[in-house]
C-alpha cells in the first residue's frame, strides 16, 4: 500500500477505494492523472497513464528515493517495484520478472527503459569494470533494437514493431553478469515501409543513394546523422565487428535497392528495368550478377517426376518474390543482430559453486491486446498472444495469493475469475483450434483460398462459445460473408478478416532467394541463411508456418515467465492525441476493462488487501498507539500489532500469520494512515522544539 499524498491526489492503491466500481476506479485514475500522478497501485501492481510530457520522477533523487525501500513507503513508482523485483531477486534468491503489457503508445517501451536504468543505477556500487561493461552493453543493445525494430506508426511515433523479452544475469552480489534478449517479430509483412526504412535512417531514394566501399556515413540523410551516429556507436560498444556493421549496412542498402526496383515484360519475358541496380545488390551482398539476375526472375521448381526445372516469373510473380525477399532479408538480419548481442551478453564461465546461485530478472515488453477497425492476422497473433498473457496474469496472481495464506497458515477464500483457457483452447487446440485449421490449408496442395479456410472454421468450430461468423450469426450484418470471423476475446469481441490469412502465414520466400544468399562470400551474410544450402528436392515439404512458430515461441515464453515471481506494468494510453492533458474516458475506460484491472482489484480485496511484517508495521505505526510509542514492551513484535489493533478498534478485519499481519478491507488501514499523517507534522514540531531546547 503505498504512502498516501493526501485526498487532493486520489488514492495511491486503487484497493483503496470506497467500491470497486468502474466509475470509482476511472475517477480516481483520472483524478491522479490530472494531478500530474501518473502511476497508482493495485497492491504490487502498477497501473501507468502515458502523461506524453516529460515527468520530474527519474532523476538521481529519486532512483535513490526508492533503493531499498518498500512499496508503500513511497509514492507509487515503477522504481518501487523495479526494487521489489530486485530484492526479491537477491535477498530471496528469486528469478523474478516484470511483465509490462498495454495497447500500441500505452508506454511500455518506455517504461521499460526506465525499469532498467534503474536496476542499472543500483547495482555495482563498487563500479568494477566487467559488470559496469555488461550493464552498457544491456544498455546499449535497447538502442539497436530501437534502431531496427521501431517505426513511426499512426498510433506511436517510436512504435516497437516486435516483443521483448530480456533476461537479465546476477551474480550473488546482485550484478549483472549478462543477459538474453528473445524477440517476438510480428509484422513481417509490414516491414520495410517507407516509415521502417527512415526509422533505421536510409533514404529511400535511389538518386541519393549511392553506397561506397569506404562506409555507411552515405547512406544516411543529414537529419539523421547524429541518431545514426548514436546506433552505430552503440553497435560498437555492444562489440559488433567493424565487418558485420558493414555487412549490417549493406543489407540494408539492399532492401533498399530491391524497394526500387521494377520490371517489366515484353509480353514474352520479364526483365528487371536497369541492369545497374542488379549489379550494384550483387556488390553489396558479395554474388555473381548473373545469379542476383536469375534468383530475381526465375525459380526452380521440382516437377512430380523429380525433374528440376527453372520457371520464368510473371510480372507479378517477380514482384511479389522481390517483396518477400527484402522482407526476409530484414527479418533475418534484425534475428542475427538479436543473437549477435546474445552471444556478446551471455553469461560466460559461470561456476555456481564458486559464485553462487546465478539469479534472474527478465523484463516482458510486449505488444498489447489491438482492436483495429481492420483486424487482420497480425491482431489475431497479438490478441492470442494477451490471451496467454492475461491467463497466466491471473494464475499467478491467485496463485501467489493462495500459496501466501498457506504459508501464514491463513484461511484462504476462493475467489470466482473468468478463466479464459477456453479462449487459448480455441486458438491453439491441436487439430480442432484456429491456427491447426489455418496450417492445414495452407499445406493443402492446390488452390485453397482465404475463404475456404473460413469454411473449414466455420464448420468445425460451429460450437464454440467464443467463435462466429456470419454464416453461423446470419443476422449479425457487422460482419461480411466469407470474409469475416469473430473471437470473443477476454478483452472484448474482436473480428478479423480474413483476407491475406493464409500467405501471411505461410513461408513465402523462393529457394532460390536462399541459396543466392547462402552462396555468398560475405561470411556474415551467409550465416544469416543457414537453410539456403538445400536444394529445391530437399526443401521440407511442410515448413512450420507463421502462426505456428509464433505459437511455440510464446508458449516457451509463458514457460519462462511462470517459473519466476511476476512483477506488472499496466499501461494505460489517456488518448489518441498524444496530448498531456487530455483523458479520453471512453478510451481509458475500455482499457482498464480489457486489463481486468477491477477484477485485480477485487481479487486483491476479497482476500487480504493488505499484508505486512510484524516489524515493518510496528515501525511504521508505532507512533499511533500510546503502548508502542516510542518501543514496546511486549514479548514479541506480534502483541505489540495486536495493541495497535486493538487500539483502533479494527480486530475483526485482521488475521494474524506466522511472520505477516493481514488486514483485509483497506479501511481499517486508511484510518490508521490518517492518524499516522496527522501525527506526523505534530512529531516533528514536537522533536524540533525538543532539539533546539525550547521545549
Ligand atoms: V508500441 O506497442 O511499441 O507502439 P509503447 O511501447 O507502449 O507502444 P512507448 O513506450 O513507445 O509506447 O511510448 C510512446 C510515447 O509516449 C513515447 O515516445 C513518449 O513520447 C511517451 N511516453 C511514454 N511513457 C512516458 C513517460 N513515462 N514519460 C514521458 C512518455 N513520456
Ligand atoms: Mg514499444
Amino acid at each position: 500500500m503505498a504512502e498516501l499524498e493526501g485526498l487532493e491526489f486520489g488514492k495511491s492503491d486503487f484497493v483503496l477505494l470506497d467500491e470497486v466500481t468502474m466509475e470509482q476506479f476511472m475517477e480516481n485514475l483520472k483524478l491522479r492523472f490530472e494531478k500530474g500522478r501518473i502511476y497508482t497501485y493495485i497492491g504490487e501492481v502498477v497501473v501507468s497513464v502515458n502523461p506524453y510530457r516529460q515527468m520530474d520522477i527519474y532523476g538521481k533523487d529519486n532512483i535513490e528515493a526508492y533503493r531499498g525501500r518498500e512499496l508503500y513507503e513511497n509514492p507509487p513508482h515503477l522504481y518501487a517495484v523495479s526494487d521489489a523485483a530486485y530484492k526479491a531477486m537477491k535477498r530471496r534468491a528469486k528469478d523474478t520478472c516484470i511483465v509490462i503489457s498495454g495497447e500500441s503508445g500505452a508506454g511500455k517501451t518506455e517504461a521499460s527503459k526506465y525499469i532498467m536504468q534503474y536496476i542499472a543505477a543500483i547495482t555495482n556500487p563498487s563500479q568494477r569494470a566487467e559488470v559496469e561493461s555488461v550493464k552498457n552493453v544491456l544498455l546499449k543493445s535497447n538502442c539497436v533494437l530501437e534502431a531496427f525494430g521501431n517505426a513511426k506508426t499512426n498510433r506511436n511515433d517510436n512504435s516497437s514493431r516486435f516483443g521483448k523479452y530480456m533476461d537479465i544475469n546476477f551474480n550473488f552480489n546482485g550484478d549483472p553478469t549478462g543477459g538474453h534478449i528473445n524477440n517476438y517479430l510480428l509484422e513481417k509483412s509490414q516491414w520495410c515501409s517507407d516509415e521502417m526504412l527512415q526509422s533505421f535512417h536510409l533514404q529511400n531514394d535511389p538518386a541519393v543513394y549511392v553506397y561506397t566501399k569506404e562506409g555507411a556515413e552515405t547512406v544516411t540523410s543529414n537529419n539523421d546523422r547524429s541518431s545514426h551516429k548514436a546506433v552505430l556507436s552503440a553497435l560498437e560498444v555492444i562489440g559488433f565487428s567493424k565487418e558485420e556493421i558493414t555487412s549490417v549496412y549493406q543489407i540494408l542498402a539492399t532492401i533498399l535497392l530491391l524497394g526500387n526496383m521494377q520490371f517489366e515484360s515484353d509480353g514474352e519475358s520479364v526483365n528487371i528495368v536497369g541492369q545497374e541496380v542488379v549489379n550494384r545488390i550483387s556488390e553489396l551482398t558479395a554474388t555473381d550478377p548473373e545469379s542476383v539476375n536469375k534468383s530475381l526472375l526465375y525459380r526452380t521448381v521440382a516437377t512430380g517426376g523429380g525433374e528440376v526445372i527453372e520457371k520464368g516469373h510473371t510480372e507479378q510473380d517477380a514482384c511479389f518474390g522481390r517483396d518477400a525477399f527484402a522482407k526476409a532479408l530484414y527479418e533475418r538480419l534484425f534475428g542475427w543482430i538479436v543473437s549477435r548481442i546474445n552471444s556478446i551478453i551471455e553469461v560466460k564461465d559461470y561456476d555456481p559453486v564458486l559464485h553462487g546461485k546465478n539469479t534472474v530478472i527478465g523484463v516482458l515488453d510486449i505488444y498489447g491486446f489491438e482492436i483495429f477497425d481492420n483486424n487482420s492476422f497480425e491482431q489475431f497473433c497479438i490478441n492470442y498472444c494477451n490471451e496467454k498473457l492475461q491467463q497466466l496474469f491471473i494464475e499467478l496472481i491467485l496463485r501467489q495469493e493462495q500459496d501466501e495464506y498457506q504459508r501464514e497458515g491463513i484461511t484462504w477464500q476462493h475467489i470466482e475469475y473468468f478463466n479464459n483457457q477456453i479462449i487459448v483452447d480455441l486458438v491453439e487446440q491441436a487439430h480442432k483450434g484456429i491456427i491447426s485449421i489455418l496450417d492445414e490449408a495452407c499445406l493443402t496442395v492446390g488452390k485453397v483460398t482465404d475463404t475456404v479456410c473460413l469454411d473449414s472454421m466455420d464448420t468445425k468450430l460451429a460450437q464454440h462459445p467464443h467463435y462466429t461468423s456470419r454464416k453461423l450469426s446470419p443476422t449479425d450484418k457487422s460482419m461480411d460473408f466469407q470474409k469475416h470471423f469473430r473471437i470473443r476475446h477476454y478483452a472484448g469481441d474482436v473480428t478479423y478478416s480474413v483476407e491475406g490469412f493464409l500467405d501471411k502465414n505461410k513461408d513465402l520466400l523462393f529457394q532460390d532467394f536462399k541459396r543466392l544468399m547462402y552462396n555468398s562470400a560475405n561470411p556474415v551474410l551467409k550465416e544469416m541463411w543457414p537453410d539456403g544450402h538445400l536444394s529445391i528436392t530437399e526443401v521440407t515439404k511442410r515448413p512450420l508456418t507463421a502462426a505456428t512458430l509464433f505459437k511455440n515461441s510464446i508458449v516457451a515464453l509463458v514457460d519462462k515467465l511462470a517459473c519466476k515471481e511476476p512483477y506488472y506494468v499496466r499501461c494505460i494510453k489517456p488518448n489518441e492525441m498524444k496530448s498531456p492533458v487530455l483523458f479520453d474516458d471512453a478510451r481509458c475506460q475500455h482499457q482498464v476493462a480489457y486489463l481486468g484491472l477491477l477484477e485485480n482489484v477485487r481479487v486483491r480485496r476479497a482476500g487480504f488487501a493488505y499484508r505486512q511484517l510484524y516489524a515493518r508495521f510496528l515501525q511504521r505505526y508505532k507512533m499511533t498507539c500510546e503502548y508502542t510509542w516510542p518501543n514496546h514492551l511486549m514479548a514479541s513484535d506480534r502483541e505489540a500489532v495486536e495493541a495497535i489493533v486493538i487500539q483502533h478498534g479494527f480486530q475483526d478485519d485482521v488475521a494474524y500469520g506466522q511472520t505477516k499481519l493481514f488486514v483485509r478491507t483497506p479501511r481499517s488501514l486508511f484510518t490508521l494512515e490518517q492518524e499516522r499523517n496527522h501525527l506526523i507534522p505534530i512529531l516533528v514540531t514536537f522533536l524540533q522544539k525538543v532539539w533546539r531546547g525550547t521545549l
